[in-house]
């Protein structure tokens, strides 16, 4: 289709004189001009955007940049998938959108594996994969860049701050117990914040974990995960919590009430977790949470970067990572009135 645009576009640029047909791709003059392309109708770029679902308050920000930035308006035509937490609902749509011959496939993967027949059937039709948030396994020339996070980084930047906070505490040499609880087995996120945190769990002879497990990034999974380990009662001593992202760390806090345990820089218990949400702003100033690290959910504006890049026959990188934070108990009445999510 887009041949057939830049065809039009050559001929009818030539018509008019004004210049020779040099560029395979449309720039913003020709975009303009897409909508008087016969057969192609409304002049739009065609974005199919798959996504997750809807597990998280993270994931619905994501998913409100994106409904904000490709609109109509704006000069696209979006046609927005939720893969409603299945993978398999996630490959079925890569296909439905080839069929469809969209102009770009944003791609958010729940999963890293079982995308290579898939992606590759997008490559042969031509279709530019822009992947983003999560990754996958995939050879990279078989997609135009990945736009996200660096999780080791972020778990990094979680156990990095524990060791400060213990050491301010004077408890550097105590033994320390800690809950893990994890993000989607097999998601990016999860696998790598979980690598980040056991890499500085190592590095601490003292530190045990001491009870880990998934609850898929909901908070109703982190709720009822720390309701079970609490009534099953083999763990007798929890000194931290980390949460592979900040709802199901809310789970768990209703858990933790429901039984009577004290949390936060107010209680016991050291609470860790993911994403910077505005609520957990809300929470490290009520002395419920001691630190989350920030994942940047508004990744729509790069995306639309690469495709304006790509449109204009530009080359764009293999690679862009989100620029990221970490906030605490101490820092967070300084920020909360500029958090976007
Ligand atoms: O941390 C979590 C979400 O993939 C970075 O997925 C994302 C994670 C985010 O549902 O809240």
């Amino acid at each position: 289709m887009k041949k057939r645009i830049v065809a039009v576009t050559c001929v009818l640029m030539f018509c008019l004189g004004l210049i020779g047909c040099g560029t395979e791709r449309a720039d913003k003059t020709q975009q303009l001009i897409r909508g008087a392309a016969p057969g192609y109708n409304d002049g739009l770029i065609r974005v199919g955007m798959i996504q997750t679902g809807k597990e998280s308050d993270w994931r619905d920000a994501n998913t409100n940049d994106y409904l904000n930035t490709f609109t109509k308006e704006r000069g696209y035509d979006l046609i927005y998938i939720d893969g409603n937490s299945s993978s398999e609902r996630q490959v079925k749509a890569m296909y439905d959108l080839i069929q469809q011959k969209v102009d770009y496939i944003i791609l958010q993967p729940i999963v890293e594996t079982g995308w290579e027949d898939a992606i590759h059937a997008a490559k042969e039709a031509g279709i530019p994969v822009i992947v983003a948030d999560r990754k996958i396994a995939v050879d990279e020339t078989e997609y135009v860049s990945w736009i996200g996070s660096d999780f080791e980084e972020e778990g990094r930047k979680a156990v990095t701050w524990l060791d400060q906070y213990l050491t301010e505490q004077g408890r550097e040499n105590e033994t320390i117990h800690i809950v893990l609880l994890e993000g989607t087995e097999g998601a990016t996120a999860a696998i790598g914040r979980t690598n980040g945190i056991l890499h500085g769990v190592e590095e601490h002879p003292n530190w045990t974990i001491v009870d880990r497990g998934c609850a898929n990034f909901t908070q109703g999974e982190g709720q009822t995960y720390m309701e079970n380990l609490l009534s099953e009662g083999t763990v007798k001593d929890i000194d931290v919590i980390i949460s592979e992202n900040d709802n199901m760390i809310f789970g768990a806090m209703k858990a933790l009430d429901r039984n009577g345990k004290s949390y936060g820089p107010e209680g016991d218990i050291i609470m860790i977790s993911f994403d910077a949400l505005h609520e957990s702003f809300e929470n490290m100033m009520a002395g419920k949470l001691h630190a989350t690290v920030e994942c940047n959910p508004l990744l729509a504006s790069t995306v639309e970067t690469v495709i304006e890049e790509l449109e204009a026959g530009r080359e764009v990188d293999k690679i862009y990572n989100t620029e990221e934070n970490i906030y605490t108990y101490e820092n967070a009445a300084d920020y909360i009135d500029q958090r976007k999510y």
